[in-house]
């Protein structure tokens, strides 16, 4: 059992009243807080071994190396991923799957070739695809989603084809909370020799994840939403892709020597890290690893868990409330329209009682384009929150749905 008051002790930014109510933070799907040991770690680290990684022999550069190398070990070992070199440093799961789209699967694509997403991605993991299909005259086949907000598989298998150059879905959706069944896609893709991405950028704040039992290709996440700073994130891809791709961006620290007749890239993964990198950010992103495995991620799942199904039990029950995702598998989102009031106006109020929401369409505008809606309002937990908090939740509808009547 997790002791929620002594963890939130932890987390200086809750501690505070917004419009004259204490602050309730239910936004942690677009950004989570962070704990004072990652503030902690990223402040020591300025106050005390500040210096460039991998250049200088100097004391502080090597203090600075070696806490930026054992962060890149904390995300081997929280994925389980097979080697170091797999792990490349990046700002965030946009710019992993940029770098995916342009360096793996660029080179590869003819006109004519597919890539295969969902309905329910996130523009991250739709635009950097369209705006490679739109290079090579490659065409953008999109797997279908039921009303439950499930991924719609029954014809999963034809959307698979010889021309697919990759796959490239969510774990967890950032609009509605679904979870898909990831293991199984990956399988079917693999036998007809499909590369996958995997965007965890929702799943790893609220699960462990096992990237030898899952087998993906390809699997992205930043660091923000998972406790950790901005600005820093991590591209997994398994060793031998990687070593076949060409670097993405160049620059110092990738090269392992330069004339201006040739270059020799630097090994794995220093190939993908070109110019200096988000040093204290990767030292915040091992901090905040070694906090969550500290208070057990499946602890951390099921103190979520209890949150959601109680927050949705509750609003379930409510007239005039329609929750939008409402897959069997789901972790951390609840998306909701209430009847006859914009989701704006919505966040609007609910911040007015100190509730932090996000509303709007989540940068998933596909999703709201089913539903046939403009927006949501989407509340989203992390291990922090409270059941107290979904009761402030709950308490904010009513206050809404009694402005409104
Ligand atoms: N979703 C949300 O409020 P970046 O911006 O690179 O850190 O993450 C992009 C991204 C990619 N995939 C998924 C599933 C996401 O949810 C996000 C970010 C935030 O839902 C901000 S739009």
């Amino acid at each position: 059992m997790l002791d929620i008051q002594a963890i939130r002790k932890d987390f200086p930014i809750l501690h505070q009243e917004v419009n004259g109510q204490p602050l309730v933070y239910l936004d942690n799907a677009a950004s989570s807080q962070k704990p004072v040991q990652v503030i902690d770690a990223i402040a020591d680290y300025y106050r005390k071994d500040n210096a460039n990684v991998h250049r200088g022999v100097h004391r502080l550069s090597q203090r600075a190396t070696d806490a930026y190398e054992a962060s890149r070990e904390k995300v081997r070992n929280f994925l389980n991923a097979k080697s170091d070199k797999e792990i490349v440093f990046v700002r965030g799961a946009t710019e992993a799957i940029n770098l995916i789209a342009q360096s793996f699967v660029r080179p590869q694509l003819n006109a004519g070739d597919e890539i295969l997403i969902s309905h329910m991605e996130h523009h991250a993991n739709i635009v950097p695809w369209q705006m490679l299909c739109e290079q090579a005259g490659a065409t953008l086949k999109v797997i279908p989603m039921t009303l439950e907000g499930e991924l719609d598989l029954s014809t999963f298998d034809e959307l698979l084809t010889d021309k697919t150059k990759i796959l490239a879905v969510g774990h967890v959706s950032n609009a509605l909370g679904t979870v898909n069944p990831i293991k199984e896609m990956i399988a079917k893709a693999h036998v007809k020799d499909i590369p996958v991405l995997i965007d965890g950028a929702q799943a790893v704040p609220h699960m462990t994840v096992d990237l030898q039992d899952l087998d993906c290709d390809f699997y992205v996440f930043s660091g923000h939403k998972m406790f950790a700073p901005t600005g820093i994130g991590a591209l997994y891809g398994k060793q031998d892709l990687l070593e076949e791709m060409p670097p993405w961006q160049g620059g110092g620290d990738m090269i392992l020597s330069v004339s201006f007749e040739h270059t020799q890239y630097n090994e794995l993964p220093y190939k993908f890290e070109a110019g200096t990198p988000h040093i204290a950010g990767a030292i915040g992103l091992g901090a905040a690893i070694d906090y969550m495995q500290g208070l057990g991620i499946s602890n951390l799942a099921k103190h979520e868990h209890d949150l959601l199904v109680a927050a949705t039990a509750k609003i379930s029950a409510m007239d005039g409330v329609r929750i939008i995702g409402t897959a069997k598998e789901k972790a951390s989102v609840l998306s909701f329209m209430i009847e006859g009031v914009h989701p704006h106006d919505v966040g609007t109020i609910f911040d007015q009682q100190g509730v932090a929401i996000r509303t709007g369409h989540h940068c998933a505008q596909p999703v709201m384009q089913f539903f046939g809606i403009p927006a949501t309002a989407r509340a989203s937990f992390a291990f922090y929150n409270t059941m107290e908090e979904v009761d402030a939740l709950v308490l904010g509808i009513k206050k809404v749905q009694e402005l409104f009547k």
